[in-house]
């Protein structure tokens, strides 16, 4: 039995005064998400429980209990507070997965301060924009990071701090201190700032397509969210060891990769690798890994590297499996379901929505290639695109909107009051995705606003198109844009990175084509196919369609500061 049980039944009923309930969070009252994540877990008496299990280059391994994280927390906690970082102000985790990435979340919050995670392979120019926008005041990251950040300090008069976590003696230099966890003196007690549910507690840039990327302020109430969708959505129990892919640079990485096992106990482990599907797999077997959190992107990648490699390893502690961040092909669902025994269970969400808003439930019924159903608590549908009121009829495209009013929603975006309210139309969040709603309420991505093809009036998702692009053995991934065309204003283009062992050909073309025509409308069709080598992706994983179609259609860019390779 899943941890949600009956869906329609929980839906129905839940209120989140159930949430505040379990967690004996009285309203008005003290609400720290850092003190939830580590204190109260060893007030339960599971102090000794393994919290993190963290595993870096080479092999080497270091293991905290939840004493430990709550003792690192408060260390960090206490150093941050003696150089003098105050409530909300903004304190950036500039790191690698490295322990002192994760501790420092919890360490920053405990004091009140605002917890800014960049990711580390950032260049100093994307670093700069966030780190102004926010008048960041510390930045805590490792010597081989630091020069991207001694680079523009002149630039960032707010920034007092450069703190650096593994110094190797040299001389510092202004303004740069040194912090050791390990020789550090444990601090035992800590004075867990009194912050409230509406106080800030993160801060996550995401970048759009054009303009600045936006900090999206999110608050300790959204505890609530994140503790009830990994118990319910991810299925989450107390005895899982739980692995989340996701960097904290990413939103992701911080709701499921640190509130959400910690605020339930849970032991977690985090591999600081590179991806190679072997290393992923034997990071699942020698961890006994039962609850995966990862993104389709690196299940395709795992799926382009075939099935022989698995059988090398004891996959079988694998319990509950889930994907988020782009939609998930029915191929991938189908596939991890015949070599692991499992299916991934798609989630959605975004940065802004701070926690899983639609999503698929363990013992639910499983349409591969839904999203499935709005989480308890929340409302969501899809809207005219003109009228902003909701679709009466099941199966029409319409953009998919949520009613506010969830402890995780964002709150605003840092300094830009103004991007934050129109994101609201009629009383709806306007989330710039779209989406069908099938007869039995399962929810169907068609693409995010920009990426969708208007091909002679007739909209074309392009996740439909690479979903059957993908079917073809000889696809690996790909992405499908629309080009200029003299009759039909837009047509379908697909870019197709192929699976080792295949060249591209003009044979090979006209088969995929062939293969695919059975699968999709004319108008779906795509009226040429490049092969390619790779595909611009963020680093979150997503494809950036955008890149493709500007080059199409011979138009600038934009931002690409979350370019994966920039
Ligand atoms: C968590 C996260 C949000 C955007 C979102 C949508 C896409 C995320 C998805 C999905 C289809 C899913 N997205 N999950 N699309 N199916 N299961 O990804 O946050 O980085 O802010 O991106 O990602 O387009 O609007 P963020």
């Amino acid at each position: 039995m899943s941890n949600i049980g009956n869906y329609e039944e929980r839906y129905k009923t839940f209120t989140w005064e159930q949430a505040e309930r379990e967690l004996n969070y009285r309203p008005g009252g003290v609400l720290n998400i850092g003190w939830y994540c580590s204190d109260r877990i060893c007030d339960s008496g599971k102090g000794d429980k393994p919290a993190l299990i963290w595993e870096g280059m080479g092999g080497i391994e270091k293991r905290f209990t939840y004493h430990d994280i709550r003792r690192a927390s408060n260390t960090i906690g206490a150093f941050l507070r003696g150089l003098g970082i105050q409530p909300e102000d903004r304190v950036c985790l500039f790191m690698d997965k490295i322990p002192e990435l994760y501790l420092g979340v919890l360490g920053i919050l405990k004091i009140g301060a605002i917890g800014q995670p960049l990711y580390s392979a950032f260049g100093d120019e994307s670093l700069f924009v966030r780190l102004d926008n926010a008048q960041t005041k510390a930045v805590i990251t490792q010597k081989k990071h630091a020069p991207k950040v001694r680079k523009i300090l002149d630039k960032l008069p707010h920034l007092q701090h450069l703190i650096i976590v593994d110094h190797d003696g040299k001389p510092l230099k202004d303004r740069e201190i040194a912090f050791s966890l390990e020789k550090s003196e444990p601090v035992e007690k800590l004075e867990i700032h009194p912050t409230l549910a509406e106080s800030p507690s993160l801060l996550h840039y995401t970048s759009g397509t054009t303009g600045l990327p936006k900090g999206v302020k999110h608050v300790h109430y959204s505890l609530l969210s994140q503790y009830m969708t990994a118990r319910w959505a991810l299925d989450v129990r107390e005895d899982d060891i739980f692995w989340c892919t996701a960097d904290p640079g990413w939103v992701t990485g911080t709701s499921y990769g640190v509130i959400g096992p910690w605020v339930l106990g849970v032991t977690q482990c985090v591999l600081d690798a590179g991806f190679s599907a072997e290393a992923w797999y034997r990071f699942i077997e020698k961890n006994r890994i039962t609850n995966w959190y990862s993104a389709p992107t690196a299940i395709r990648s795992l799926m382009k590297a075939g099935e022989e490699i698995i059988k090398k390893f004891d996959l079988s502690s694998l319990r509950a499996l889930s994907s988020v961040g782009e939609p998930l092909n029915p191929e991938a669902v189908i596939w991890s379901e015949r070599v692991f025994g499992k299916a991934f269970l798609d989630t959605y969400f975004q940065t802004e929505t701070g926690s899983i808003m639609i999503t698929n439930y363990q013992g639910m019924k499983i349409k591969p290639g839904s999203m499935g159903k709005p989480f308890p608590g929340t409302t969501a549908v899809v809207l005219d695109q003109k009228t902003f009121e909701p679709h009466k009829e099941s199966g029409k495209i319409g953009l998919i909107a949520l009613k506010p009013g969830w402890p995780a929603m964002m709150r605003t975006y840092w300094n830009n009051e103004e991007t934050y309210q129109k994101k609201f139309k009629n009383g709806w969040y306007i989330t710039g995705d779209r989406a069908s709603i099938d007869k039995e309420g399962y929810f169907w991505f068609v693409g995010r606003d920009d990426d969708i093809i208007n091909t002679g009036g007739h909209l074309v998702s392009p996740f439909v198109v690479e979903s059957a692009l993908i079917e073809h053995p000889a696809v690996a991934e790909s992405a499908v844009v629309s080009k200029p065309d003299p009759i039909n204003m837009e047509v379908v283009k697909a870019f197709v990175t192929l699976k080792a062992g295949f060249t591209p050909s003009a044979d090979l073309d006209l088969e995929i084509m062939n293969f695919i025509r059975k699968k999709l409308s004319p108008l779906a069709m795509p009226q040429e196919i490049e092969f390619t080598d790779a595909l611009p992706k963020t680093r979150s994983g997503k494809i950036m369609r955008r890149i493709l179609k500007a080059k199409e259609w011979g138009e600038e860019i934009g931002d690409t500061s979350t370019l994966e390779n920039d």
